[in-house]
């Protein structure tokens, strides 16, 4: 798929009267035919009305440290997405029928020039948040996040950030480059993009650099419930804690699937063993339901390192939980 121009993508017709154009039916036509979207959802192109919820690509991975491939992370989560149906029964929503959500495509990113890819993907994601749609992003690799939070920044200022990782992302640089899918969340509270008095990372574990890793992360401001902690905590703990410091603002949710253990999520650039389980995550991810997510973006799926697509199967529901998210707060 490309992407439509923004003045397509967004063209005025929007009217409430109009009933959202849906998946194609797995009744009418078989799941495992015809053209592949996110969740079979249509093109802006074909969509009766303007959408209010966006899925998009963003095909780059230039900026990973260790295994490459994540540039081809969005047509598998698509394709894995195919069995994807419209309620959602935890959440009590149907996210397709709600309002009209569509899948725009790959953005075009240049893949060999981080900070011209950036630039083109804070512009695309713009285009959305201007047009007051949300965005589901498919990545890509964790550097595609920065440009993301400028533009959901220009839209609703300072945002919550609730990051899912096996990773900080708070370095400095790699090999003195600070663009790479390592330091996003240190550029963003740079740039102030975010409330890191709000914000926090849940997931991490595994070895760092050294002990001053982790002391660089709260001293820019984010909280971090660790992978152990799931064990230490509880489910019920953990929950408590991220709602206690996300507040009630705005929040903008970033899942690196490898916060996922590789059990669960084989098909990622940097795998750390003893991770949470899909089951936890998509329980966490439930417990946003009284939160405004503002926009969300699902990173690091490098389909080549799959197996029976596992990973895939993840990335689909964990966007279309974070789609439902959104869709609570949509009006
Ligand atoms: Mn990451």
């Amino acid at each position: 798929m490309s992407q439509d121009s923004p003045q397509n993508r967004l063209a005025d017709n929007a009217s409430a009267d109009i009933e959202p154009m849906g998946p194609t039916d797995g009744r009418v036509t078989p799941r495992f035919a015809g053209p592949v979207s996110f969740a079979r959802l249509p093109r802006p192109s074909d969509a009766p009305r303007t959408p209010d919820l966006v899925v998009f690509g963003v095909p780059f991975d230039a900026g990973t440290s260790y295994r490459p491939g994540t540039r081809f992370g969005p047509n598998h989560v698509r394709q894995s997405s195919r069995l994807l149906r419209d309620f959602n029964t935890e959440l009590e929503v149907a996210p397709f029928q709600l309002h009209q959500v569509v899948d725009a495509g790959d953005l075009v990113v240049n893949p060999f020039d981080i900070p011209r890819a950036i630039e083109a993907i804070e512009e695309a994601a713009r285009g959305y948040t201007e047009a007051d749609a949300s965005f589901l992003a498919i990545g890509g690799d964790h550097t595609i996040s920065l440009p993301l939070l400028r533009a959901v920044n220009a839209k609703h200022g300072p945002v919550a950030v609730l990051h899912f990782d096996a990773h900080l992302d708070t370095w400095d640089d790699f090999f003195g480059q600070p663009y790479t899918h390592g330091t996003p969340f240190r550029r963003a509270r740079e740039e102030g993009l975010i409330d890191a008095s709000r914000s926090l990372h849940i997931g991490i574990r595994g070895p760092q650099y050294n002990d001053v890793d982790i002391d660089e992360s709260f001293r820019l401001g984010y909280a971090t419930i660790s992978a152990p902690d799931y064990d230490r905590q509880g489910l019920s703990g953990v929950f408590q804690a991220m709602r206690e410091r996300l507040g009630d603002g705005p929040v903008y949710v970033s899942v690196d699937i490898d916060v996922l253990d590789p059990s669960f999520a084989p098909a990622t650039g940097s795998p750390e063993p003893g991770g949470i389980s899909t089951r936890e995550l998509l329980a966490t991810l439930r417990e946003l339901r009284q939160l405004e997510v503002v926009g969300a973006d699902i990173v690091e799926v490098a389909p080549a390192y799959d197996h029976a697509e596992i990973t895939g199967y993840a990335a689909a529901h964990i966007g279309f939980e974070l789609l439902s998210l959104m869709s609570r707060r949509v009006t």
